[in-house]
């Protein structure tokens, strides 16, 4: 049921993408802008809501909107931790973003989603040891919620990310 594609989020049919976004909420580069990009300002606007109504978003938390022209039903953005060396809880956050997006899947409903390498692009997360963290939170997960997910699916840009989770999936 855990998955591993190669490729672009924003093409996924699933019913929710995760986007990997900062604490304003109103976009950037990476992953964050292909989302808006693609799925059109409906995104934003949802953004500029909750911004409204809860100042953002915290490190490791996630929020839902809807998704816009995308394929997908539904956009969960979480906000990564920027690595900082590994001394700043890093991974708990990281941890924390999985899981957090996981369970705003569960409580609306969404049972195939979809996840880029959170913190790995922009914000510098080692590769490997970020795969470490998603793999295990999303097994941890899934072993307590065995009826919750369809699929879950770990959407890599790069090659090396692809070959990292396929390693550890395997095992
Ligand atoms: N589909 C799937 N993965 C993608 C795509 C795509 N279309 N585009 C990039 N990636 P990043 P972060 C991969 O930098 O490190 C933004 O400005 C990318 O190759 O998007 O969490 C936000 O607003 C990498 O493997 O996110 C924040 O300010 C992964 O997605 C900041 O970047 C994550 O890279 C967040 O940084």
């Amino acid at each position: 049921m855990i998955e591993v594609i190669q490729g672009d989020i924003t093409k996924l049919e699933v019913d929710a993408i995760v986007n990997a976004a900062n604490s304003s909420l109103l976009g950037g580069g990476g992953v964050d802008g292909a989302i808006h990009r693609a799925g059109g300002s409906a995104i934003l606007e949802e953004c500029r809501v909750i911004r409204a109504k809860q100042g953002g978003c915290k490190t490791g938390q996630s929020v839902l909107t809807t998704a816009g022209k995308l394929p997908a039903k539904k956009v969960i953005h979480t906000v990564g931790p920027i690595w900082q060396g590994g001394k700043n809880e890093e991974a708990t956050l990281l941890a924390n973003c999985y899981t957090n997006s996981l369970n705003l899947a569960v409580e609306n409903g969404l049972r195939s989603i979809a996840f880029p390498n959170i913190s790995t692009g922009i914000y510098g997360y080692p590769k490997a040891a970020a795969a470490e963290v998603a793999v295990e939170t999303v097994r941890s997960f899934i072993k307590q919620h065995p009826d919750a997910f369809e699929r879950v699916i770990f959407v890599c840009f790069e090659a090396d990310n692809t070959a990292l989770y396929q390693k550890l999936l395997e095992g």
